[in-house]
């Protein structure tokens, strides 16, 4: 399923589409339908004794082909007895909020039963993005590609790649997940980290847990040819880094967003962002392992285990086709702190005349928010307390309706727009941390009024441990000017910011003890949550969101909600 040639899918939806078509509406692009029916599903290949949770009974789900322009309807609708919304994670989603998809935030969730189409027009990006449910751990299971390609007749700024090849890397338990997050709240402790890591699904022969199936994803290529590689991380909580035996691949794109093209011998990617890279087929004919496994240098646990694909030579010599002829690849240890620093800094925008970096030379708002884990007291808790993790301190406690329907209705009562723009307390951040690691509680928003320029210094904390905490925001892509260890020194760093081709991207991973900058233009109305994308440090509290208002002009407001928007 995954790994398709692009352009016979896009054939296919071209059909799809020219018998579905109903009326055109949008002024440039085509509008492109999907179903998603959610749906259990046994997956026995990973010796799973339960269903799990697909879309459209497929595990990864199925990848969502679109050009830029395009407006994409996908009716979602919801067949198990979990509530379910799903996230189009990079979705720029201008003004149409209400088809982002965080439970709670943008939307009640789809109940058992409940269809919801969401509708959305995708300006101004293109390349690879992907989809995953947004409500409890449902994204272990639910998630799949979303592939942007760009006008008919424009040409990728990087040479043609001969073909085009998806691979998700993801996180697999061998147990129900809502289980263990749920058996990790009860204790206090930490969840049980997962079984094995997988790339389109399949743990490959290296992923060692008690299962007898060995499933592997293998990739054809013929000699001389180019790939581009379309790489998510789509795990639960762990950074990953993904290596092919004896292949350099060259970086042309992060989140959706062009970069200048560079060469790396392994690439470094945080849940919840993406990276396309060439790969040229011109090593000797034979099989090359290609391997994904954590980047963590903090000191917590994680699951080790490699995951593992084979890169095959189609013109191979037969003789090379003994599994014990496979090449596995070097890949850095995994707290090789340096090796991701340096991936990180060798990230630059593009920066063309077509494709400029419009990093906001200025700033109207300025934001410092420490992220990092914290206490909560727990009477029934082995060690009376609970793990936690908050923004400035604030745990941030879910709503039971929708916070952008409640900024749209003007209902009072469901948030307050008093987020701390900085620490309530200071304290050294990276040094020794309070006596008191409690949090405060809250549904607290930060107010942003529309076009404003923002710069926001997420902190990480020592408070239990220091982490590399990747933070995603929705509805705006921003520009990493720039990052370091320790603290964040307003006097000196910022001379040092990058303000001309920083990357561009949706989410950034804060390095383990330092602080990384961002910059972006908030002009798209709505209510946009932010978050860590390691879904424990999610549940445990650390998230928030901005509400943006509305301009003034044209074309500057929320649009209203869709008629079938699911009620709490
Ligand atoms: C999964 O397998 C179990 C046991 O074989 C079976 O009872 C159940 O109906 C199956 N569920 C689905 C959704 O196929
Ligand atoms: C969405 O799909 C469901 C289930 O197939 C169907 O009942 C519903 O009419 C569809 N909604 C729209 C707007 O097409
Ligand atoms: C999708 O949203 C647009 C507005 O952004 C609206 O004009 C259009 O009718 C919607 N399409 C469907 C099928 O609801
Ligand atoms: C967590 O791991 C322990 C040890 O392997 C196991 O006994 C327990 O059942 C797991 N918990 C869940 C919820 O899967
Ligand atoms: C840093 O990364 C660049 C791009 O991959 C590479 O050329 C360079 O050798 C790396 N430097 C170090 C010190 O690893
Ligand atoms: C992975 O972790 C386990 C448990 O902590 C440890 O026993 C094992 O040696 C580790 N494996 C590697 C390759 O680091
Ligand atoms: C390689 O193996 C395949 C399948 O077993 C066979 O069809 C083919 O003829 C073999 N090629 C050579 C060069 O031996
Ligand atoms: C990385 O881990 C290895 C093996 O556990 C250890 O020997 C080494 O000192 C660590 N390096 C750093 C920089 O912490
Ligand atoms: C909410 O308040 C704004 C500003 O006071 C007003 O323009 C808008 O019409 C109100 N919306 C609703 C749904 O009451
Ligand atoms: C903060 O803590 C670090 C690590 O202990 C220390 O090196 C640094 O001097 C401290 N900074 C201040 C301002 O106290
Ligand atoms: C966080 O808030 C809690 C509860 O108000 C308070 O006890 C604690 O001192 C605060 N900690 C910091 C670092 O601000
Ligand atoms: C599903 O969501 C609705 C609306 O928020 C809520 O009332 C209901 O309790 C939820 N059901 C489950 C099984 O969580
Ligand atoms: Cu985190």
């Amino acid at each position: 399923m995954m790994g398709r040639i692009v352009n016979s899918v896009l054939t296919t939806v071209t059909v799809f589409l020219v018998l579905l078509s109903v009326s055109v509406w949008t002024v440039e692009g085509k509008t492109r339908h999907y179903n998603f029916h959610i749906q259990l599903k046994n997956v026995s290949r990973l010796c799973h004794t339960k269903p799990i949770v697909t879309v459209n009974g497929q595990f990864p789900g199925p990848t969502i082909y679109a050009r830029e322009g395009d407006t994409v309807l996908i009716n979602v609708t919801n067949r198990v007895t979990y509530n379910l919304s799903i996230h189009w994670h990079g979705i720029r989603q201008l003004r149409t909020g209400w088809a982002d998809g965080p439970a709670y935030i943008t939307q009640c969730p789809i109940q058992n039963g409940q269809s919801y189409t969401y509708n959305f027009t995708i300006t101004g990006q293109r390349g690879t993005l992907f989809w995953h449910a947004h409500i409890l751990w449902l994204r272990a299971t639910v998630y799949g590609a979303l592939v942007i390609l760009p006008k008919p007749s424009v040409p990728y700024p990087f040479p043609k790649p001969n073909k085009e090849i998806t691979l998700i890397l993801g996180e697999w338990w061998n147990a129900d997940v809502e289980a263990v997050i749920n058996a990790a709240l009860k204790s206090g402790g930490a969840p049980n980290v997962s079984d094995t890591h997988t790339i389109n699904g399949k743990p490959g022969p290296l992923g060692t847990f008690t299962c007898p199936i060995k499933d592997t994803f293998v990739l054809p290529v013929e000699q001389s040819k180019t790939y581009l590689l379309r790489i998510i991380n789509a795990a639960l909580n762990d950074e990953l880094f993904f290596d092919v035996a004896s292949h350099h691949l060259t970086v042309v794109e992060v989140d959706a967003v062009y970069t200048k093209p560079f060469d790396t011998k392994s690439v470094v990617i945080a849940p919840g962002q993406t990276t396309n890279v060439l790969l040229h087929a011109n090593k000797n004919p034979g099989r090359y392992f290609m391997a994904a496994r954590p980047f963590m240098d903090a000191p917590v646990p994680v699951d080790n285990r490699t995951a593992t694909a084979i890169l095959q030579y189609t013109n191979a010599p037969n003789s090379s086709f003994s599994s014990n002829m496979i090449v596995m690849p070097q890949i850095p240890a995994p707290n090789d702190t340096a090796f991701a620093t340096n991936f990180s800094n060798s990230i630059r925008s593009l920066n063309s005349a077509q494709y400029p970096a419009k990093v906001p030379q200025t700033v109207d708002r300025n934001l410092l928010f420490t992220v990092g884990l914290a206490l909560d007291s727990c009477a029934t808790c082995v060690s009376g307390s609970r793990a936690s993790a908050a923004i400035n301190n604030v745990s941030f406690v879910m709503p039971t309706i929708a916070l952008l329907q409640a900024h749209f209705q003007n209902i009072t009562g469901v948030f307050t727009k008093d987020f701390p723009d900085n620490p309530p307390t200071p304290f050294n951040y990276t040094g020794t941390p309070p006596k008191n690691l409690f949090t405060s509680k809250g549904t607290r928003l930060t107010r942003l009024s529309y076009n404003s320029k923002v710069q926001l210094i997420l902190q990480d904390t020592s408070v239990l441990t220091v982490d590399n905490h990747p933070i995603h925001l929705h509805g705006f892509n921003f520009f990493i000017v720039g990052s370091g260890l320790g603290n964040y020194n307003p006097n000196k760093d910022p001379a040092n910011f990058n303000l001309v081709d920083p990357p561009e991207r949706n989410t950034v991973g804060v390095p383990t003890g330092g602080w990384t900058a961002i910059r972006f233009t908030a002009d798209n109305p709505g209510v946009w949550f932010m978050h860590c994308h390691l879904e424990v440090h999610t549940t445990w509290g650390l998230k928030m969101a901005f509400v943006v208002e509305n301009g003034k002009g044209p074309n500057q407001s929320i649009l209203p909600p869709p008629k079938d928007l699911p009620k709490c």
